[in-house]
């Protein structure tokens, strides 16, 4: 699933990559390293949200190897940093999970507006493009003109759709369409749901009520829960992610909108915080704005600026 396109993820990441390179490119070119230099390296990392914790840990071990004589330039602080970013972000199964037979079933939660019917389309559309079917599942029928929003995307990429009157019960909804999707011999049911705010107690047993009535039908499901977590809201959607993990079991995170922040650096700390990969990135408004985490290509782009000459 998901071809590999290192360009578009360097786009996605192209703010964050100019913030942190506007801030360090003349500190590290051609130049010795220094406590100075090392302070501001980590204060880079801090404002592109990679954490405050973690910022520290990985200058850390640049001071450790400056003060040991082994990091002399700014070019081997780079090279430290960019090594240690690798490493945290290594060994994780980054495949979306599939059913070993039948529908897979994924599962999409997350705030209001944080992106999940535009992450929707966007995996349906990758998913119909390698000539697997698809099901759609409008289970917000919480929000008005939501199940609406659905729709135009199914009609567009020609998928199918299941949904319920407005109002009514997204269980059911779900319910509906785990049946369809058996009926249909489907290979994908991806479940749309609403945007649960973590402080509302009720929305989020209703998410577990998917879950279960979703299980029933087809055994194992969902295989995958993504959490489609907003780049743009930078540490407040690590906090959110804390709560739906506490909730329910998330499998995933898709980080929508990193073209749209400088803080994409929150990629290590959401990891970090959830002990759950980002699995996937929107790097755009339009379904084909979707790429694979990829986090040695990742790690690339956002240091691409630093080592422009
Ligand atoms: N720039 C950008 N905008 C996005 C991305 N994903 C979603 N959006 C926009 O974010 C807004 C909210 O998206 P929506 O899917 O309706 O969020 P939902 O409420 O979680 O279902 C819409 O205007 C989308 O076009 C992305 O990866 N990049
Ligand atoms: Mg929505």
């Amino acid at each position: 699933m998901f071809r590999k396109a290192i360009e578009a993820l360097r786009r996605g990441a192209s703010r964050t990559a100019a913030a942190i390179g506007g801030g360090l490119r003349s500190l590290l070119h051609g130049r010795d390293l220094d406590e100075a230099l090392i302070d501001q390296l980590e204060t880079a990392l801090v404002s592109a949200d990679v954490g405050v914790v973690i910022a520290r840990d990985l200058v850390n071990e640049v001071r450790t190897q400056f003060r040991a004589g082994v990091a002399k330039k700014g070019s081997d602080a780079l090279a430290i940093l960019k090594a240690r970013l690798k490493q945290r972000l290594q060994g994780d199964d980054l495949r979306i999970a599939r059913a070993p037979s039948g529908p897979t079933v994924i599962l999409v939660v997350g705030v209001n507006g944080s992106g999940k019917t535009t992450s929707v389309a966007k995996i349906a559309k990758a998913l119909r493009d390698e000539g697997r079917s698809v099901v759609l599942a409008a289970a917000d029928t919480f929000r008005a003109g939501a199940v609406a929003q659905l729709s135009i995307w199914a009609e567009r990429l020609g998928v199918d759709i299941v949904k319920g009157a407005a109002g009514a019960d997204p269980a059911a909804v779900a319910f509906d369409a785990a049946n369809a999707a058996l009926a249909r011999g489907a290979d994908t049911l991806l479940v749309d749901t609403a945007g649960r705010l973590h402080t509302q107690d009720g929305l989020m047993r209703e998410l577990g009520k998917i879950r279960t009535v979703i299980a029933k039908r087809i055994p194992g499901a969902p295989h995958e829960t993504l959490l489609v977590l907003d780049a743009t809201t930078g540490q407040s959607a690590i906090a959110q992610a804390r709560t739906f993990k506490d909730v329910v079991q998330v499998t995933g995170v898709f980080l929508a909108k990193l073209d749209g922040t400088a803080r994409g650096g929150s990629v290590v700390a959401i990891r970090e915080a959830l002990g759950v990969p980002v699995k996937l990135v929107g790097v755009g408004e339009t379904p084909e704005d979707v790429q694979p985490f990829d986090p040695d290509a990742f790690v690339d782009a956002l240091f691409a600026e630093v080592e422009k000459a």
